[in-house]
């Protein structure tokens, strides 16, 4: 097998139900949640047309998600290769630290409704499906993430997170970061020791001790995946488009969970077909498909319905700023530190950029959004908020006024994880790739 190959195992050829069985998992749940999001997966992804071959990829570690990706994280633990599992749902929660003490770190984001009304009984109705998501995932004991976690990191960002992990911390072993919510001198060193005392809490739970040698390849493991990310990102300036934004936000997804080192390789061959189109003038949309960048909330597993009506009405997303997008991969982090004090520096000054919309002010994010939008060529800016994120929508009005004086046809969207507003977002989406 080529060192791209997906080798987790598949559903199809071994029988994970024991596994899930262990981890406490409501298993005849899971299957029909698996039965939903494969049947999902066929009628997005495999139905779109002109993929570029390398993204057979992702297609494997869709098929191995729950399955072969789960066994070999506990295989590894199994085998003292890795110490523990940690789990977390922000971008602001450094993989670098996790890696360098012997974990194995997971994104818990999740992006399909599950177990409401178990859900309502804990937190509020007019909650972000993003939140009632994990909580539902949890309750309804169908995530083996959550499950094979052995830590639980959360973040006290948006008011709807840092409140649902007190009551996740009744149902998890957790331990919650404090963000500032104001980018400056002072706040970043708040921040330098917030990610002091995570490290701490981090070798605690996987019993190993942060090195300057383990940090040091941990922040180049993650360079890497972001140095891949980035070279596959600027394939998409080209006209017409060398991969969908569907397969591109799943690139990012993926690298939420899947193996660091394979990831990369893929991501890496899928940059070199990408490029090799561009130059071909190969492309998986028409030449002078409408070009959308994408900015907003994130989207988890498996949450495409946006992409994908945009790109089922014939438009094309050329890029996300977003945390399941560039914000994930823009910045690297400073490869010059000798000691473990000097790297952790390092480690909270690039995370310290990830423009949320927790901050205020929340310029860089505006900055990016219009920079982006000319790097990549797009001829306009879907932003889109969960619903009930206040954050998002708020701030939907500075990139509207942004967007404006920097003459890109603007369009917000609000909606959640239901799809019925499908059609009506249907008609939207395709009067304004009409008008542009
Ligand atoms: S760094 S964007 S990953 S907090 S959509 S749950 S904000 S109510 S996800 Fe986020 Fe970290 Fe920020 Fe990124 Fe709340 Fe809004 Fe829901 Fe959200």
């Amino acid at each position: 097998m080529s060192d791209n190959t997906n080798e987790t195992t598949t559903a199809a050829e071994y029988d994970f139900h024991p596994m899930w069985e262990s981890l406490g998992m409501d298993v005849p749940a899971h299957d029909m949640l698996l039965g939903a999001v494969g049947q999902m997966f066929g009628d997005v992804f495999l139905a779109q047309e002109n993929r570029p071959a390398s993204t057979d990829y992702l297609n494997q570690v869709v098929a191995g998600i729950h399955s072969g990706r789960i066994k070999e994280m506990l295989d590894k633990k199994a085998s003292g290769e890795a110490k523990k599992i940690v789990g977390s749902f922000c971008l602001y929660v450094p993989e670098e630290i996790v890696i360098a003490a012997g974990g194995i770190p997971v994104g818990l984001c999740s992006g399909a409704d599950w177990a409401t009304d178990k859900v309502e009984e804990h937190l509020p109705r007019a909650t972000c499906p993003l939140i009632k998501s994990f909580a539902g995932f949890k309750l309804g004991s169908v995530c083996p993430y959550i499950e094979s976690s052995d830590l639980v990191i959360g973040e006290n960002t948006c008011d709807g997170k840092k409140k649902a992990y007190e009551f996740m911390a009744t149902q998890v072993n957790m331990y919650t970061v404090d963000i500032p919510n104001v980018h400056n001198a002072q706040t970043l060193e708040l921040w330098k020791g917030e990610v002091r005392k995570l490290a701490e809490r981090v070798e605690q739970e996987t019993g190993q001790k942060i090195t300057a040698e383990s940090l040091k390849a941990a922040i180049k493991l993650a360079n890497d995946k972001r140095r891949a990310l980035q070279r596959l990102s600027a394939t998409r300036a080209a006209d017409p488009a060398p991969i969908s934004g569907l397969d591109s936000l799943l690139t990012v997804q993926a690298a939420f969970m899947d193996d660091a080192e394979r990831l990369t390789g893929a991501i890496n061959a899928m940059a070199d077909e990408c490029e090799q189109r561009a130059a071909d003038g190969v492309g998986v949309a028409p030449k002078g498909a409408k070009r959308i960048l994408y900015t907003g909330t994130p989207m988890a597993v498996p949450n495409w319905k946006l992409f994908n009506i945009i790109e089922k009405a014939g438009g094309v997303v050329v890029g996300e700023e977003a945390c399941t997008g560039s914000r994930y991969y823009k910045d690297l982090v400073d490869e010059s530190g000798e000691t473990v004090d000097e790297m952790l520096d390092a480690i909270a000054e690039r995370y310290f950029g990830i423009n949320c919309a927790i901050f205020t002010p929340n310029d860089g994010r505006i900055e990016d959004i219009v920079r982006m939008a000319r790097e990549l060529n797009a001829d306009g800016i879907i932003d889109c908020s969960l619903q009930f994120c206040t954050l998002y929508e708020m701030e939907s009005f500075t990139v509207e006024k942004a967007a404006e004086q920097a003459g890109i046809p603007f369009m917000h969207i609000t909606t959640d994880y239901a799809n019925e507003d499908a059609g009506q977002l249907t008609t939207r989406i395709e009067a304004f790739l009409e008008m542009l």
